[in-house]
């Protein structure tokens, strides 16, 4: 049967790098879709989280951080956040409060004025911050666009992710159900389990190596008789020494990374798992656009 009254609308996460994005979608929709860690350019894909409200559905997609960068990876991490900006129905632009000014704020202002969508800003992080040094930043932000909303966070305690939903909603025009009740993302197993991994090697190791990382499922298998998972999965990274550092010492680098993937998925999926990682040299994959594609980006 057709509901007229049916509201829905498709909303972008946009912000600079390590603000809180991934870490807000999650929280927005009490499960964990998106990856999140310390380190800034996370994220390199737009990734599809459904809330569904009672009568509406809000369609969040998380983007990778916008900064400005020239190496090729991290361009087509921007140009696949800004292409976000263009085809959704409004935009959700989140700050930090513990730097609620960088370049990654200008670049997103600069684009926000050349549309005409609405936006709300989410200003994040207040477990981080005094009450006191919310009002100036709320005062600055108003002065520099018209949102539709401006709401302090915390995507870390929940606090105030109720009257974000609230606010929305309210500027979400009358639409169809886009995707069925049951259904929170589109994203296959395969690139969650990827990317879980490529959250550990975010978390476990330093400087250059977890950009110079790439995951690949090469098999996924289940056993239904005895509730097994198989997955077989490669790190791409892009020199030999880079190869060392993933495999670590008496492979103890990459046995950490895949017993830290293995739990996790283990209770995401609810499954035991089998997970085998392979390092391998896929010579600077991070430049060349070919390279990129296969990888997935
Ligand atoms: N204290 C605090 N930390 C937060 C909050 N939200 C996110 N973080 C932390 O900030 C860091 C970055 O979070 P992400 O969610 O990965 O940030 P992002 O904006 O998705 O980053 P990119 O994908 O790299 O652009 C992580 O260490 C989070 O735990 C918050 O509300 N409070
Ligand atoms: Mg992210």
């Amino acid at each position: 049967m057709k509901d007229n009254s049916f509201k829905s609308g498709f909303a972008a996460i946009i912000g600079a790098p390590n603000v809180g994005k991934s870490t807000l979608l999650n929280r927005v929709l009490g499960e964990k879709l998106a990856i999140v860690s310390p380190k800034p350019q996370t994220t390199r894909n737009r990734i599809l989280g459904v809330y569904h409200g009672d009568n509406f559905q809000i369609c969040f997609m998380d983007t990778p951080g916008i900064h400005s960068t020239r190496t090729v990876l991290h361009k087509s991490m921007v140009t696949s956040a800004l292409e976000a900006v263009r085809e959704v129905d409004l935009l959700v632009f989140v700050i930090d409060i513990t730097y609620p000014f960088d370049e990654g704020a200008e670049i997103i202002l600069k684009e926000i004025k050349k549309r005409e969508l609405p936006v709300l800003l989410v200003i994040n992080k207040i477990d981080r911050t005094l009450p006191e040094k919310i009002l100036p930043v709320i005062e600055k932000y108003a002065g520099l666009f018209q949102f539709v909303s401006i709401i302090p966070v915390s995507a870390l305690t929940g606090e105030g992710i109720e009257s974000l939903i609230e606010e929305i909603k309210k500027n979400l025009q009358q639409g169809p159900e886009y995707f069925p009740k049951d259904m929170i993302s589109d994203q296959p197993d395969t690139f969650l389990a990827a990317e879980i991994i490529r959250e550990k090697i975010f978390i476990n190791t330093k400087r250059e190596i977890p950009y110079s990382s790439a995951v690949i499922i090469t098999s996924m298998s289940e056993n239904p008789e005895k509730r097994l998972l198989s997955i077989h999965a490669s790190i791409h990274v892009e020199t030999e020494s880079q190869k060392g550092i993933i495999i670590g010492k008496g492979g103890a680098m990459i046995k950490k990374i895949g017993e830290a993937a293995r739990h996790e998925l283990e209770r995401l999926f609810g499954i035991h798992m089998f997970l085998e990682l392979q390092a391998k040299v896929d010579k600077n994959w991070t430049k060349d656009t070919k390279a990129l594609k296969k990888l997935g980006y």
